[in-house]
């Protein structure tokens, strides 16, 4: 039997079964929708491709998501599928820069994360070889504009930016692009923070897993990464770190802007993928402790701020009642 040719041209996949189905799905019919293998949910025939076609305009992206898949799976756990060639499958192409991609191949009865297109297009091809008694995939697609992102206000002048403001909301989560799924390729997004006047912003993440190699997170090593900035767009912020890999591989502790402005960006390059991160953001009031002026120079040293209740403390330790405190203060 035929094993899935990961090269083909995903806009023209040809068929490997011998039933050939296409199906095409234009974003200028629907929005959304739901695909699914012939026949669903009675068992699928056997040596059977289709190929279900997506096609989006303008800045639109392709999210898809099983919500099950039941695939004949005689070598092994099909809960736990260690290997998908010669079996009946379900691959998911992409095109990079005109050359197709396949971002996954799957098999048995797991179920694949939620997934999203580089660009405009992506094909899926569903494969039969055996003669199954498995009733096959349900899918939903959706064609979007927001990257899968639900946070802040997506900003008009950039492919993929956020911005939030502290007067909008004090604190918030943000994510990578099609969290929980996996991040799309090739994608870079921005997450622009704008703080009010003495206010910084601290990042956190409660979940982090960005395909990469730690500590320099660089092209050179094929990494996707998170980078900071005290700078806009254009400007890179040399002083801070790239952050990668997962939340283990080193501990991600509380970053913080130098202003009342910061920039977060995600890059992934065209190569593996992984969740990503979510992330907790938050505004707070930013106290120097150096423009606090507690010493009065001009006086010869005297405190410019008289510790009025400390003062207070003491005489309520040593007076037994309020009028006791007033008769010491007034001195009558
Ligand atoms: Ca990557």
């Amino acid at each position: 039997m035929d094993v899935v040719n990961m090269t083909v041209n995903p806009t023209q996949a040809q068929p490997i079964g011998t039933t050939e189905c296409v199906r095409e799905y234009s974003s200028s019919g629907s929005k959304n929708g739901t695909f699914s293998s012939p026949g669903y949910p009675r068992d699928y025939p056997e040596d059977t491709t289709c190929i279900y076609r997506f096609q989006g305009q303008g800045g639109e992206r392709v999210q898809i998501m099983f919500t099950s898949l039941d695939l004949s799976y005689p070598s092994g756990d099909p809960d736990n599928p260690y290997d998908c060639e010669d079996v009946d499958s379900v691959t998911v192409n992409i095109k990079i820069n005109g050359e197709p991609h396949s971002i996954g191949v799957y098999c048995g009865s797991k179920r694949p994360p939620m997934l999203m297109s580089n660009n405009q297009q992506l094909v899926v091809q569903f494969d039969s070889r055996s003669a199954p008694a498995a009733t096959g995939f349900m899918a939903t697609y959706k064609f979007v504009t927001n990257f899968g992102v639900k946070a802040g206000e997506q900003a008009d002048d950039m492919v993929c930016g956020f911005a939030f403001h502290s007067k909008d909301a004090p604190n918030g989560t943000f994510t990578s692009p099609n969290f929980p799924g996996l991040y799309p390729r090739n994608t870079e997004c921005h997450y622009l923070f704008y703080g009010q006047e003495n206010e910084r912003i601290y990042i956190t993440f409660p979940y982090f897993d960005v395909e990469g190699i730690p500590p320099g997170c660089s092209e050179d090593t094929q990494s996707d990464y998170v980078e900071f900035s005290n700078f806009n767009i254009d400007l890179q912020d040399r002083k801070m770190h790239r952050y990668c890999g997962t939340k283990e591989t080193k501990a991600k502790k509380e970053i913080h802007s130098d202003g009342k402005f910061f920039r977060v960006t995600f890059k992934s390059n065209n190569v593996y993928d992984s969740m990503g991160f979510e992330a907790f953001y938050q505004f707070r009031k930013y106290e120097d402790p150096f423009s606090d002026p507690r010493v009065d120079h001009n006086s010869g040293g005297t405190a410019t701020r008289p510790p009025w209740l400390l003062i207070l403390l003491l005489l309520t330790l040593i007076t037994p009642t309020p009028f006791a405190i007033l008769r010491t203060i007034t001195g009558s």
